[in-house]
C-alpha cells in the first residue's frame, strides 16, 4: 500500500510503498477513505516531539472497517470509523477513568507512536475508533477527527455562556472550525485573529463576527474596544508565541486562555495580571472519544461545515510545503482512492 511516512533522517516526509502486518486480537483493519493534514503532522515530521523515522503519519483518518480480529465486539466490517490522535489509552489509570483519557501516561497517538491514517490501510484498536454518524460527509468528518474535536473541546473547557466573547487566535485548519463551534454550537460572539487576510476572509465567511489582522492592528486594543472589558475566553491555535502573549492580554478578569497551538517556544505570563485578574491558562489536548462523538454529531446536523479540499496521496509533499508556507485555506484532505498516474487527472 502507499503511505506517507516520516523520512529516514526524521526531518520531513516521503511517500513510500509499505506492507501492513497482520491483525492482533482487539484490532480492526480499516480501508482509509480520507485523511486530513494537520499542522501537528508537520511538527511530527520535523521531529519537534522527538524523531520518528519511518512512522506512517496522519491522525485525521476516516475509513471503512474491512476486517476485525478476535475479541472485537464494538465494530463490524462496513462501519465507518475515525483514526484519531488519541489512538489508545491504557483504560485503567486515573485519567482514563475520570474522563481525561487523552492525558493517559501510556497513551498511543496515531501518526506519532502508532502508524496513522495517511495510508491506503490502517490497523486500529477497535474500542478506540469512533464511529462516524450517518449523514456526515467522510471528507468533512476527517477534518473533525482532529481540528474539529480539538477546537470543540478547547472552547468547552473554557465553559462559555451564550453571548460571551470568545477570541480565536489563528484562523487556519483548526481556527476556522473553532470559529464555527464557538458561533454555532456555543452561541458566543466571536473575534478571529490571524496575520493573513485570506484566512480572516474565510473566518468571516464561516461565522466570525469580527476579524482582526494582528500584523496591521493591535488585536488587544481592538478586542477591548469591541467587547468592553476584554474577551471571556481566548483560544490560541496560532503556531507563534506572539499570539499566546497577546491572548493573555486580551482576556478580561476571570478570563481563560486555552492553549492549543504547539510552537516550540515559551510564553510570557505576567504574574501580576494573572494574580490580580484571576486569569486561568489551560492546556487542551484533542478530545476524548465522547468529545469526538459530540463534535461529529454537530457536523452531521450541519451546524458545523468543515472547509476541505481533496488532493491525491502523491501530492502530500506539496501539501506539507504549502502548510509550512501558510498557504492553505481550511484543510487539505488526502483522498486515498484518487491517484495521479501522470495523465494530469485524478482517478
Ligand atoms: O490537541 C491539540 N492541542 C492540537 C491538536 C491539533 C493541532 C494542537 N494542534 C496544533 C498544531 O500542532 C499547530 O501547532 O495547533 C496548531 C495549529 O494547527 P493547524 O490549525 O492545523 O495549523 P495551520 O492550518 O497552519 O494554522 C495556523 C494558523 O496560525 C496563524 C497562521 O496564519 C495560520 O492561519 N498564525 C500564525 I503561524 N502566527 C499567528 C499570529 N501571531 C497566527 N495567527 C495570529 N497571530
Ligand atoms: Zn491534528
Amino acid at each position: 500500500m502507499k503511505a506517507v511516512v516520516v523520512n529516514q533522517e526524521g526531518t520531513g516526509i516521503e511517500v513510500v510503498e509499505k506492507e501492513l502486518r497482520g491483525l492482533k486480537a482487539g484490532e480492526a483493519l480499516v480501508d482509509v477513505e480520507y485523511c486530513g493534514v494537520c499542522h501537528t503532522d508537520l511538527h511530527v515530521a520535523h521531529g519537534d516531539f522527538g524523531k520518528v523515522p519511518g512512522r506512517v503519519l496522519g491522525h485525521e483518518g476516516i475509513g471503512i472497517v474491512r476486517e476485525v480480529a478476535d475479541g472485537v465486539t464494538s465494530l463490524k466490517p462496513g462501519d465507518r470509523v475515525s483514526i484519531a490522535w488519541f489512538f489508545e489509552g491504557c483504560g485503567r489509570c486515573e485519567y482514563c477513568i475520570n474522563g481525561q483519557e487523552t492525558l493517559c501516561r501510556d497513551v498511543i497517538n496515531a501518526g506519532y507512536s502508532a502508524d496513522g491514517g495517511m495510508a491506503e490501510q490502517c490497523i486500529v484498536t477497535a474500542d478506540y475508533a469512533v464511529k462516524v454518524p450517518e449523514g456526515l460527509d467522510p471528507a468533512q468528518a476527517s477534518s473533525i477527527t482532529c481540528a474539529g474535536v480539538t477546537t470543540y473541546k478547547a472552547i468547552k473547557v473554557g465553559k462559555p455562556q451564550p453571548g460571551q466573547w470568545v477570541v480565536i487566535y489563528g484562523a487556519g485548519g483548526l481556527g476556522n472550525l473553532a470559529v464555527q463551534y464557538a458561533k454555532k454550537v456555543f452561541n458566543t460572539h466571536v473575534i478571529a485573529i490571524d496575520i493573513n487576510d485570506d484566512k480572516l476572509a474565510l473566518a468571516k465567511e464561516v461565522g466570525a463576527d469580527y476579524i482582526i489582522n494582528g500584523k496591521k492592528e493591535d488585536p488587544v486594543a481592538k478586542i477591548k474596544e469591541l467587547s468592553g472589558l476584554g474577551a471571556h475566553i481566548a483560544v490560541v491555535t496560532a503556531v507563534s508565541k506572539v499570539a499566546f502573549n497577546q491572548a493573555i492580554d486580551s482576556v478580561r478578569a476571570a478570563g481563560k486562555v486555552v492553549a492549543v497551538g504547539l510552537p516550540s517556544e515559551t510564553m510570557d505570563l505576567p504574574i501580576v495580571k494573572t494574580v490580580l485578574d484571576g486569569i486561568e491558562v489551560i492546556g487542551s489536548l484533542v478530545g476524548t472519544r465522547e468529545d469526538l462523538k459530540e463534535a461529529f454529531q454537530f457536523g452531521a446536523e450541519g451546524l458545523v461545515v468543515p472547509v476541505v479540499q481533496t488532493r491525491t496521496i502523491d501530492e502530500a509533499p506539496e501539501i506539507f510545503k504549502e502548510m509550512e508556507e501558510g498557504k492553505i485555506q481550511g484543510r487539505m484532505v488526502i483522498d486515498m482512492h484518487s491517484h495521479s498516474c501522470g495523465c494530469g487527472h485524478k482517478h
